[in-house]
């Protein structure tokens, strides 16, 4: 192995694709031999319930000041603040900042302090999407992403938006997100799989955080088709503002039954391989993290032709696509694969096989490694 680096690394640290991405890559680095530095408000969702093999990641806890006229928290002159005391006293090299902001500006802050650590920022999806399009956050993301010393996208639809959204040239260097081969495979434990269905049902999943923008509403929907046609019972993993909402449609549907909320945990790898079909059909998704990791367990995907999705899921191999909203050719696409074990045994391997060979770590790490020597050598540490 070339030297050894030191970086810092800025990560929402709630249940969430930009911080599952920035904890495993975090966790495989230290394995690597490098040092890494996690600066958050907590320890990240994963990260807490992950060991390494070797000593680290290393995590260092935002301080926090309220003062009586501060009508609000300040998070990134916190984030700022922190991070600028681990770069000058663990001799860190690099940040790499996930999610636009506020961990891109923060670091670009900490850098312009400490005149060290150049700053790799990644961009999510939401962070583009969402947030940064939002007229209170416009200007500050696009300068993030304009002075960011190297700036990644998860997917080539993130990319391109991004340079459209915000009107810019901006050399933006696309490296998809990956998944673990060895945890996220299928489980083949009867006893376990009789916790959440009979022999004769079908096992649904669908994992998010429950935004407005993963439509948990037609999950519900494409299920209660399904149940019309077929024994079968549906997971919903995960928590947020639409679970209420999603719990009181199944109800109406008169699918309650059928359906189990889990809530909220970062094991999400069990579950995931006992099931037979993954549900994602979400109005906008840069990658689709959740659908990868359910591809990686041998489950066929059927999902929404948004975004960066169809570079996860080839329709018609790996599982199958459709247009947002479109709940019956979900429901169509779902009875398809169910229906008949050949197709989604098929599709099934098709999508492990697709998660191992094109989101394997060891494609994608060496890429985020390259961004970080790249960087350190045209900017200095
Ligand atoms: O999906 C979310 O709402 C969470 C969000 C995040 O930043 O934590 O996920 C985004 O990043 C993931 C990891 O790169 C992607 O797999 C998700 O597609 C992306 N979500 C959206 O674009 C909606």
């Amino acid at each position: 192995m070339t030297s050894p680096l030191d970086i810092a690394v800025l990560c929402h640290t709630g249940a969430g694709g930009s911080g599952v991405v920035a904890t495993e890559l975090g966790l495989l680095m230290t394995e690597l031999g490098h040092a890494v530095h996690f600066v958050g408000p907590a320890v990240p969702f994963r990260l807490a319930t992950r060991r390494c093999a070797v000593h680290g990641p290393y995590f260092h806890q935002i301080g926090s000041y309220a003062y009586a006229l501060f009508e609000q928290p300040y998070p990134e002159l916190s984030a700022a603040n922190t991070l600028t005391e681990v770069i000058l006293e663990q001799g860190v090299q690099l940040t790499h900042a996930h999610y636009a902001i506020p961990h891109a500006t923060a670091a670009l802050h900490a850098h312009a302090i400490t005149g060290r650590a150049p700053v790799v920022t990644t961009l999510h999806g939401t962070d583009v999407t969402l947030v940064g399009a939002e007229p209170a956050f416009f200007h500050t993301t696009r300068h993030a992403i304009e002075r960011s010393h190297h700036v990644t996208a998860v997917s080539q639809f993130l990319a391109d938006q991004t340079r459209e959204v915000f009107q810019t040239d901006r050399e933006i260097e696309v490296i998809h997100n990956f998944v673990d081969s060895q945890r996220f495979r299928p489980v083949h434990d009867p006893q376990l799989r009789a916790q959440f269905a009979q022999e004769d049902e079908a096992l649904l999943i669908h994992v998010s955080n429950f935004r407005p923008v993963k439509r948990v509403n037609d999950v519900i929907d494409v299920f209660a088709g399904v149940a019309a046609e077929r024994p079968a019972r549906l997971l919903m993993v995960g928590d947020g503002p639409e679970r209420a909402p999603a719990l009181e449609r199944a109800q109406r549907l008169g699918v309650a039954d059928r359906v189990a909320f889990l809530g909220s945990f970062p094991d999400i790898e069990t579950v995931l391989g006992l099931s037979d079909l993954f549900l994602l059909p979400s109005s906008n998704e840069s990658f689709g993290l959740s659908a990868l990791e359910a591809m990686s367990c041998e489950l066929p995907v059927v999902a929404t032709r948004a975004g960066g999705i169809p570079e996860v899921v080839e329709h018609g191999v790996s599982g199958l696509l459709a247009g947002v909203g479109d709940v019956d050719a979900m429901t169509h696409a779902a009875l398809e694969i169910l229906g008949d074990p050949a197709v989604r045994t098929r599709m099934g391997q098709a999508a492990r096989q697709r998660a191992v060979e094109v989101f394997h770590p060891d494609r994608i790490v060496p890429q985020y490694l390259a961004a970080y020597r790249t960087t350190l050598e045209r900017w200095g540490g």
